[in-house]
C-alpha cells in the first residue's frame, strides 16, 4: 500500500516537473501553514459557560446525535478529529469554552487563565498553538432590546465588554507565554440594527472607545496579536453593523492591530482572496476565518471550491507567517467530527494545490501579456495528479488516505458519539 502511494507520488513529481513545480517541495511546504481549528464545531458554539441558546446573529442549524457535552468529550473529539489531518495544527478556542472547578463560574468579565488551565495542558501535551476570541453573544448583557455589546449606549453595559476584552487579552497573553508560540485574540461582536439606522456614527465611534480602552491592557504586540473580525449584517441585524468592513480596516489601520477576514461577512461576490495581498501591502500580518457561506453567512463545512482554493493561494503567495489561518463553521446536521476532519482536510488539500503551482512562472506570463498561455496552463494544473500527493502527504503523516478515513470516523461513531444519549 505505502510502495503505491510513493510510486504514484513518484510519477506526480514527474508530471509536476514537467510545469516547473517541484512537488517535494510543495509537500514539505505544506507544514508551514498551520491551520487554527475552531473548537466550536464540536458543540454547535455551545461552550460550558452558560445554558442559553446561541445569539448574536448566527445560528447552527440542525440536530445531529452525539454532541459534545463536556469539555473531555469535546477534546477527546478533537483528538479524533486531529488524527485524521495531516500535520501539527493550532486549537482556536472561545472565551465561552472556560473551564470552571471547585472555584464556581466566572462571569466573563472576570474570567482568567486558570479557567483555560486544562485548556493549555490539553495544547501543550500536543504541541498545539492556542488562539482566542470574545464571547459577545449568548449572554445576557449582550441580548437586550438590540444587539449591542461594545457599543452599548448604556456605559455600564459597556464597561462589561470592555472587561472582558481586556480579560480576553491577558488570556492571549498566557497562552503565548506558556506555549511559547504567538497567541491570536479576535474581536468579533454582533453588534448591529435590524432596521434602517438613524444614527450609523454613534455605535461606530462607542466601538472604537471601547476597543481603545481595552487594548490599553498591557500586552506583548510581538507574541499576542489583537484582530478585529467585520461583518457586513446577520439574522436580527439586517440593516446596519457597527463593526462592518470599513470600520474593522480602518481600526485595524490606525491602531497597529490585524484585519481578520471571515469569508462568510461579506456581500456573496466580494472575494476576500482579492482582500488578502491587498491588505498585506499596508500590514504585517492578516488572519483569517475560513467558511463557506451558501446564500448567506450560513458557516457551512468547508469544501474544496474554487473560493477556497483562490484564498489558498493568496496565502502562499504572501508566505508562511503572513497569513494567520482559522477555520470558522458549525454544522450541527452533519457528524460534527467529520465535519471538522473535511474542512481541515478540504482547507489542506487547497494549501497543497496552491503550493503546487508554479507562481511566479505564471506572474511572468501576466507580466510579459501572454494571457492565452497564461489561461491554458493555469487550467492544465487542474487535472493534474495533486491527488496522489495529498495522498502522500496523508500516508507520510500516518493519517487516512481520503477514501478511508471514513471508516475510522464511522468507528468512533458507533464507539463512542452514538453512546451519548
Ligand atoms: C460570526 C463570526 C464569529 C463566530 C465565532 C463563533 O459571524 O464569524 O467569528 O463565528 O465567534
Ligand atoms: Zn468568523
Amino acid at each position: 500500500m505505502a510502495d503505491r502511494i510513493e510510486k504514484r507520488f513518484e510519477e506526480a513529481k514527474a508530471v509536476y516537473a514537467e510545469a516547473g513545480v517541484d512537488a517535494e517541495r510543495a509537500l514539505a511546504a505544506l507544514a508551514d501553514y498551520p491551520i487554527s481549528m475552531h473548537c466550536w464545531q464540536g458543540d454547535d458554539v455551545t461552550g460550558f459557560d452558560h445554558d442559553g441558546p446561541l445569539t448574536g446573529g448566527i445560528q447552527a442549524t440542525g440536530n445531529y446525535p452525539g454532541k459534545a457535552r463536556t469539555p473531555d468529550e469535546l477534546m477527546a473529539d478533537i483528538d479524533e478529529a486531529l488524527s485524521m489531518v495531516p500535520g501539527t495544527h493550532r486549537l482556536n478556542l472561545h472565551a465561552n469554552y472556560a473551564i470552571f472547578g471547585a472555584g464556581g463560574r466566572a462571569d466573563r468579565d472576570r474570567i482568567e487563565p486558570g479557567h483555560f488551565a486544562a485548556w493549555v495542558d490539553f495544547a501543550k501535551a500536543r504541541g498545539l498553538g492556542l488562539d482566542f476570541n470574545g464571547t459577545y453573544f449568548s449572554h445576557p448583557k449582550a441580548d437586550g432590546a438590540t444587539l449591542a455589546t461594545l457599543t452599548n449606549p448604556d456605559p455600564a453595559v459597556r464597561d462589561f465588554w470592555v472587561d472582558h476584552t481586556k480579560a480576553c487579552i491577558r488570556i492571549a497573553q498566557h497562552f503565548a507565554d506558556a506555549l511559547g508560540t504567538h497567541s491570536l485574540f479576535d474581536v468579533w461582536i454582533p453588534d448591529g440594527l435590524k432596521d434602517v439606522p438613524a444614527d450609523r456614527t454613534g455605535p461606530r465611534a462607542r466601538y472604537a472607545d471601547s476597543m481603545d480602552r481595552a487594548l490599553a491592557e498591557p500586552h506583548d504586540k510581538g507574541r499576542v496579536f489583537v484582530a478585529i473580525e467585520s461583518k457586513v449584517f446577520g439574522i436580527g441585524v439586517e440593516s446596519y453593523t457597527a463593526g462592518s468592513g470599513e470600520f474593522a480596516l480602518g481600526y485595524a489601520a490606525s491602531r497597529g492591530i490585524t484585519p481578520l477576514f471571515d469569508n462568510g461577512h461579506y456581500h456573496p461576490t466580494e472575494n476576500v482572496a482579492d482582500k488578502i495581498p491587498s491588505v498585506l501591502l499596508f500590514f504585517d500580518r492578516v488572519a483569517l476565518h475560513v467558511t463557506r457561506s451558501v446564500r448567506w453567512d450560513s458557516d457551512h463545512v468547508i469544501r474544496l471550491n474554487d473560493e477556497v482554493r483562490d484564498i489558498a493561494g493568496e496565502i502562499v503567495r504572501a508566505g508562511p507567517g503572513r497569513v494567520l489561518i482559522g477555520t470558522d463553521f458549525f454544522d450541527a446536521s452533519i457528524n460534527r467530527v467529520a465535519a471538522w476532519v473535511m474542512g481541515m482536510r478540504n482547507l489542506q488539500k487547497a494549501l497543497l494545490e496552491a503550493l503546487l503551482t508554479p507562481h511566479e512562472k505564471f506572474a511572468a506570463l501576466q507580466d510579459e501579456g501572454r494571457f492565452t498561455e497564461l489561461f491554458a496552463a493555469q487550467e492544465a494544473l487542474k487535472t493534474m495528479p495533486a491527488g496522489d500527493v495529498w495522498d502522500a502527504a496523508c500516508a507520510r503523516a500516518g493519517v487516512p488516505l481520503e477514501r478511508d478515513w471514513y471508516r475510522e470516523l464511522a468507528r468512533y461513531e458507533k464507539e463512542v458519539l452514538s453512546r451519548r444519549a
